[in-house]
């Protein structure tokens, strides 16, 4: 099996990283963890440097990249066919297939306006058009809870379905967003997931010494102010190996860098 490397930014904001690597945590599947820091100048270039789009999550398969979390969901998916990324069931499978395209394609509004900070707990009234996207996404929740009673995730086991949908999960808890009880539930199941409560430790332990980068948190800026640092901060690209059913939280290879400057990655 060629290695698999995950290149990804700072836990605290990045919704699309946190997709593929709850799969791969969750699954026990090994790969190097590459974290670019969000603050940092130079970031952006590094980040173009090992992705076409500029953008992470990029998925190194051996010599290969994969970038969009979709893409690398799929590519996880064929990669480990004995691990249930997506249902077994077929009918289940393009369900939930068309929830993770829907979740990857849409819901511009909420991401925009409710920008994924993990440690952020606030409450926020909904404007028409937001309230309309979480709606949809209820919906959906719903709609994908409808087919099994097996629980507690959207079609029984934790899926990509679950995956691609958890960063949603986050806004609703950060922002105080009001939903009914068979979202709450769900969400409740994702905050409970191993895997995810490592990305909240991990997350907490690198706001430690990430600063805070510009876009990050935005338009609800005063609300990142506990992730400032009082005096100079560190700040390290971690580069972590996570091997098969390893429980523990890696430790950072190298820190090259301090900085207070920013840099408009989000
Ligand atoms: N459609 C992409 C979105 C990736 C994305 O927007 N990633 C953000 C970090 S969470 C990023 O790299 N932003 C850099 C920028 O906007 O300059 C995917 O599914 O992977």
């Amino acid at each position: 099996m060629a290695e698999l490397e995950l290149f990804i930014v700072d836990k605290n904001d990045t919704s699309w990283s946190l997709r593929p690597w709850l799969l791969l945590v969750h699954h026990g599947i090994p790969f190097v963890e590459t974290s670019f820091v969000a603050a940092d100048p130079e970031t952006p270039a590094k980040i173009r440097a090992v992705s076409p789009t500029g953008r992470v999550p990029v998925l190194r398969v051996g010599q290969r990249m994969v970038w969009e979390s979709l893409a690398i969901i799929e590519t996880l998916a064929e990669l480990f066919p004995d691990r249930p990324i997506w249902p077994r069931d077929a009918e289940r499978r393009m369900h939930a297939r068309s929830m993770a395209a829907e979740m990857h394609a849409g819901f511009f509004e909420l991401r925009r306006h409710c920008t994924m900070n993990l440690a952020l707990r606030t409450r926020v009234e909904l404007d028409p058009a937001r309230r309309r996207e979480l709606d949809r996404f209820e919906q959906l929740v719903e709609g994908a809870r409808a087919e099994t009673s097996a629980g507690p995730f959207l079609f029984g086991e934790f899926s990509a379905a679950d995956a691609m949908l958890a960063p949603v999960a986050t806004r609703i808890v950060s922002y105080g967003l009001d939903v009914g009880s068979p979202t709450r539930a769900w969400i409740d199941a994702i905050y409970a997931l191993p895997a995810f409560q490592r990305w909240e430790r991990e997350a907490t332990e690198e706001r430690k010494v990430r600063p805070v980068a510009a876009r990050i948190g935005a338009p609800f800026a005063g609300s990142v102010q506990e992730r400032v640092v009082a005096g100079p901060c560190y700040a390290a690209i971690f580069s972590n190996q996570h091997r098969a059913n390893s429980r523990s939280t890696p430790r950072p290879r190298c820190a090259w860098w301090s900085s207070r400057s920013r840099c408009p990655v989000s």
